[in-house]
């Protein structure tokens, strides 16, 4: 009508008035847009959400949208202008004395648009400079109110919108994302009260125990100062000699050199709030939680060979498959789980829970389930929103506290302060990104950067010119649990922290043989690029203290006798468990069968249109993502004398970037010896990285061609036709494929290729 006419500046319709602007509707309202958005959010890749492949999703579908829209940008229809917006004739030519002359100091144009470009870089994060984001809700299953009054858990059903950022630790910006590293799992709760950033990583301990040693630790990992050498590893030399003068790491680095630390996915990775905090509710009682993220699509991680090629292949391995995920419709999910106990339990643990380098293992408290978090959207800017967020431990909301951990009480510094320098000064919380949907109002003022326009003159409190406002909130606000605290002011750590041992012990005790397996491949490769010889003896003296066996092969894998084991800081407890499932990756194989699941189908001329077209249609049905791989693009002439078009090439994607493998017996082409041994590299490495394979036509001809001599025919994920009927090896091929890789097939013998 009138009001859309008179909107002068379509990207301020706030101010200028659109008569169609909704209200954002109240959270957890049945017709608001987020519950229109929770239907598309069952949809799969076949029925996908209307936005795929659009790039363009629905504004306002998600609570955080609606406000982030008074600051989206769209420039279709629009004439180009100068950032004051005057509109521009000639974004070609810079104006000058004489078509040949010097440029005019006048050029307010081209001056603008340079001055601009050399300002556009800001300090990347010092540590998890590298990350990816998306926007979501977290949905709460029950009331919590007796444990906590944080407002996401205040009845069942409620919805807050949240922003989520995984990242990895020591590379840069622009580092790999499958490098051997932690994962950073931080999420922003838009919360009614305020925001609550839960910064967490996706394995529950680290590598210290005190904010004092962190940064030595970052510049131990980080490249070293000399030459800055290497990139996003922590395979060299100060890190080992830093962790091994530090043996309180020692459980961490178990984590570190397991397949945990190389996820297959984003989505298939846990998260964990690796601190103890507090849960507080209305009546000011406390108990102590952990907080868990565990996701939908299981634990899945990559194959070390596979990690190093995928590095190569797709650096962007994580972030492509986080946004290719969200634009298909197969929103990643995880469960929100608590660990809920007493100060009166805790102190019956033979650990302190205050120590970040141990863990509450689930058969002493269980998690218990209480929500969900749904990730339905991408940034539309990742400057704007991926770049700019800052998550700051300090962000708790009331219904939260934290606890002494003295690794936690140094974050709720750090966060805060390292985005002065990244964000260039106070006001960041004004970043639309960072701007609580809570209103906001006390008498903090000016600085860089400023935005809100605070009217009145009392900046000041208390004052009674302005009414006595904003006033204080009382015990409606956050008020700190007022736990009792009398002891002398040390430096120092208490008694349970010395015991180094106990739970790096648990851990290899809970891991299945491959995995244990590739734990000392871990630190044998890792050991293998330190220099130094005293450093790799450190640290096996180290792992004698956790298993004899540990030690003994990676002594062997670096050619070394195993050293007498490094003296114990304190006697080791009688551990309450010597083993614990849930810490194996193998416990939670996940709910989502192959959805988004990579398969290569391999053509080549000779193949077999019918069943190509059908095993495609039968893996698209299941939610997987197949692709037509050829030695290049065109198109591959059929047995029948039809023709298939390649989609991709098996250069321009190789293996390590599918999770399984389809191939035609009749057509691995014998005749191109150059193409061939490109193809005859793909299944080798499907084969060693122990990937379910289906062969059409007979199987043990295929694995002659690359070398391996023995059908393992009790391997159920090595699927051939040569025995059953397609449909039958379609079934289990599938089957295999939910179970992700086949841990069977690791010892077997691979020759070199020739
Ligand atoms: Fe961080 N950490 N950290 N950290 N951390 C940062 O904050 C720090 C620790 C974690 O996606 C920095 O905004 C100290 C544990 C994540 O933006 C910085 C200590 C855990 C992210 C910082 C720790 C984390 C960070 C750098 C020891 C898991 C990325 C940029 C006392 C529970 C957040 C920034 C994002 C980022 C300090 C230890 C997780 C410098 C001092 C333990 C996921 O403030």
């Amino acid at each position: 009508g009138l009001a859309a006419q008179m909107a002068a500046n379509p990207n301020k319709a706030e101010e200028y008035g659109v008569g169609d602007v909704a209200p954002i509707p109240p959270l957890g309202a049945t017709s608001s847009p987020v519950s229109a958005l929770a239907t598309a959010s069952t949809a799969t890749e076949i029925n996908a959400s209307p936005k795929v492949g659009k790039g363009q999703p629905v504004i306002g579908a998600n609570p955080t949208n609606g406000p982030l829209d008074r600051v989206r940008v769209d420039a279709g229809n629009q004439v180009l202008t100068t950032n004051q917006g005057v509109p521009v004739a000639d974004n070609q030519h810079s104006l000058k004395i004489g078509l040949r002359g010097p440029t005019a100091l006048e050029d307010f144009i081209l001056r603008e648009k340079i001055t601009h470009f050399d300002h556009e870089r800001i300090p990347e994060r010092v540590v998890h400079a590298r990350g990816s984001a998306a926007h979501g809700y977290f949905e709460s299953y029950q009331d919590l109110s007796d444990l906590t009054r944080a407002a996401p858990f205040a009845q069942a059903g409620k919805r807050t919108p949240v922003f989520v950022r995984f990242s990895t630790v020591a590379g840069e910006r622009g580092s790999a994302d499958t490098v051997r590293d932690v994962r950073g799992f931080a999420v922003k709760f838009y919360t009614d009260e305020g925001n609550w950033d839960l910064v967490g990583n996706n394995i529950p301990v680290f590598f210290i125990q005190d904010a004092m040693k962190f940064p030595d630790l970052v510049h131990a990992v980080k490249p070293e100062a000399h030459n800055a050498i290497p990139q996003a590893s922590s395979a060299h030399d100060t890190f080992w000699d830093f962790v091994s003068l530090m043996p309180e790491s020692t459980h961490m680095l178990m984590w570190i050199m397991s397949d945990r630390a190389i996820p297959r996915s984003y989505r298939m990775m846990q998260g964990f709030g690796v601190h103890t905090f507090r849960l507080v509710n209305a009546e000011g009682n406390s108990v102590f939680c952990k907080f868990h993220w565990q996701p939908i699509a299981g634990t899945h991680s990559l194959v070390w060979d596979e990690a190093v090629k995928i590095a190569g292949a797709d650096a962007d391995f994580h972030r492509r498959d986080l946004w290719e995920a969200i634009e298909a419709g197969a929103y990643p999910e995880w469960e929100l789980g608590l660990q809920i106990f007493t100060e009166a339990q805790a102190e019956q643990f033979g650990f302190d829970v205050l120590d970040s380098t141990k863990l509450i293992p689930e058969e002493m408290v269980k998690v218990v389930p209480v929500g969900k978090l749904i990730l339905n959207r991408n940034p539309d800017n990742f400057f704007a929103e991926t770049e700019q967020v800052a998550f700051c431990t300090a962000h708790i909301v009331p219904g939260i506290d934290f606890s002494n951990d003295p690794l936690l009480q140094g974050r709720i510094h750090s966060y805060i302060d390292t985005q002065l320098t990244r964000l260039g000064g106070p006001n960041f919380h004004e970043i639309p990104i960072n701007a609580p949907l809570a209103p906001v109002f006390n008498n903090q003022r000016e600085g860089m950067h400023r935005q809100a326009i605070h009217r009145g003159r009392a900046d000041y409190e208390p004052n009674s010119l302005g009414g006595g406002c904003p006033f204080q909130a009382g015990m409606k606000g956050f008020t700190s649990f007022p736990e009792p605290i009398a002891a002398d002011k040390v430096r120092g750590k208490a008694e349970l922290f010395a015991d180094h041992y106990s739970q790096a012990r648990l851990f290899w005790q809970s891991q299945t043989p491959s995995e244990q397996a590739h734990i000392v491949s871990a630190f044998r490769f890792e050991l293998t690029r330190v220099q130094t010889p005293a450093v790799r003896k450190r640290v096996v003296s180290m792992l004698v203290n956790v298993n004899p066996i540990l030690a003994e092969e990676v002594a062997l894998g670096i050619g070394i006798d195993v050293p007498p084991a490094m003296p114990l800081a304190s006697e080791l407890p009688i551990p309450e468990y010597e083993h614990s499932p849930e810490l194996s990756l193998m416990f939670r194989p996940g709910e989502i069968g192959i959805r988004t699941r990579r398969v290569a189908i391999l053509i080549g001329t000779g193949v077999d249109a019918e069943t190509t077209k059908a095993i495609y249609a039968a893996l698209l049905n299941e939610g997987a993502v197949p692709r037509l791989v050829g030695t290049q693009l065109g198109k591959v002439a059929t047995s029948d004398g039809s023709a298939l078009d390649v989609e991709i090439s098996s250069e321009a994607s190789p293996s390590a970037l599918y999770d399984a493998v389809v191939v035609q017996a009749n057509a691995l082409d014998d005749r191109n010896r150059v193409k061939n041994a490109r193809t005859l590299e793909f299944l080798r490495d499907q084969y060693q990285h122990c990937k379910p394979m289906l062969v059409i036509g007979d199987g043990p001809t295929v694995l002659a061609k690359i070398g391996v001599h023995q059908a393992d025919t009790t391997d159920p994920s090595f699927v051939h036709t040569g025995n059953q009927t397609l449909a039958l090896a379609l079934d289990t091929f599938i089957a295999a494929l939910a179970g992700h890789r086949s841990p069977a097939r690791e010892t077997e013998a691979i020759p070199p290729t020739v």
